[in-house]
């Protein structure tokens, strides 16, 4: 399959190429993308040297996929353009994610939703992913009516400038170009991306707005605070879920076991829980400290961690990829 990565030379992109060449994607030929700048650099990639490629020079090669983690405004404008073409684009940006022509996928609670038709396909942000994974089986065994959530994410979702500031001020020196407006080594800042008029952030919304088109259910009441926290692994997030049916920890317990991609570490007589150094280059998702919530009827605690370049971005778009080749849906001209 031909292939585009476009954001090649980014953090979440250099993951991408990790992720391709450990699921042993099926690649006949690569093409790198990324901004003027970086055309013309070389990437290796199984051996083999490719070089960065434009925009343009990419849709010309008329690919049958095309991965993108370059930002919203670079999707609104190029997704279209590759789509046109006939190439199918899964986008990592929140550019697609609210369309309601577009799919919000996680493979392994909606993967089915995906057609043929379907050219510009949006991979949900990274907080929403690893927390709908967990969800997706209780929702439809006792319908979930309401959701509290806090995340404690990792300085690297924001990026490369993210992880520079970190190191610089771990090594004591000052960041000449922060990209937080506060220090993050030994912080924890309660502002992931820009607030809205409402006091939240977007990061917050996201988690509400996704989160509802992913299960199907825009009855669910959804709060989120999303904090910045200097770990390098991955996102952690406490999850308290009320439902609208009774439930039992073992089945909730059975339940989560059956998931594919999800890893319950549940056991506090021996100090059994996830923690981003467990996480950190696993693809799957991590659950536990499952407890009921005592505090009111139908209630669940659950701690929910996950490598939040992996699962959070590269590897639920590679895993999209890979259900769109199993199923024969890319490559193949639009049903009329
Ligand atoms: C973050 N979810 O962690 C956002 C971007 N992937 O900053």
């Amino acid at each position: 399959m031909k292939v585009a990565v476009v954001g090649a030379t980014g953090l979440v992109g250099g993951v991408m190429f990790e992720v391709l060449k450990e699921h042993d994607f099926p690649i006949t030929e690569l093409v790198p993308v990324a901004s003027e700048r970086s055309v013309g650099k070389q990437i290796d990639y199984r051996g083999k040297s490719y070089t960065v490629v434009s925009l343009q020079d990419a849709v010309d090669a008329r690919c049958d996929v095309a991965i993108f983690s370059a930002g919203g405004s670079t999707s609104l404008e190029w997704a279209p353009k590759f789509a046109e073409v006939g190439t199918t684009v899964i986008d990592n940006s929140s550019a697609w994610r609210m369309d309601p022509d577009k799919k919000l996928v996680v493979p392994e609670v909606n993967a089915d939703q995906l057609t043929a038709a379907d050219r510009i396909i949006a991979n949900p942000n990274c907080s929403t992913i690893q927390m709908v994974v967990a969800l997706a089986p209780l929702h439809r065994a006792y319908g979930i009516k309401r959701l509290v959530i806090s995340t404690y994410q990792s300085f690297t979702g924001t990026g490369v400038k993210a992880v520079k500031q970190y190191e610089q001020e771990r090594d004591g020196q000052k960041s000449e170009d922060p990209a937080y407006h506060y220090p993050i080594f030994e912080n924890c800042i309660p502002h992931c991306d820009v607030f809205l008029d409402n006091d939240y952030t977007k990061e917050e919304m996201k988690l509400v707005h996704e989160t509802r088109k992913i299960l199907g259910d825009d009855s669910i009441a959804i709060t989120a605070t999303a904090v910045r926290v200097p770990v390098h692994g991955g996102h952690s997030e406490s999850v308290n879920v009320e439902f609208h049916k009774p439930f039992t920890l073992d089945e909730v317990r059975k339940l989560l076991s059956e998931v594919p991609g999800l890893v319950l570490q549940d056991d506090p007589k021996t100090n059994t829980y996830p923690m981003p150094l467990l996480a950190k280059h696993r693809d799957e998702v991590f659950v536990g400290r499952l407890r009921r919530d005592e505090s009111i009827e139908n209630g669940l605690n659950m701690w929910i961690v996950a490598d939040n370049l992996r699962k959070g971005a590269a590897t639920n778009a590679v895993q999209i990829a890979e259900y769109l080749r199993k199923h024969r849906l890319v490559g193949t001209e639009v049903p009329a």
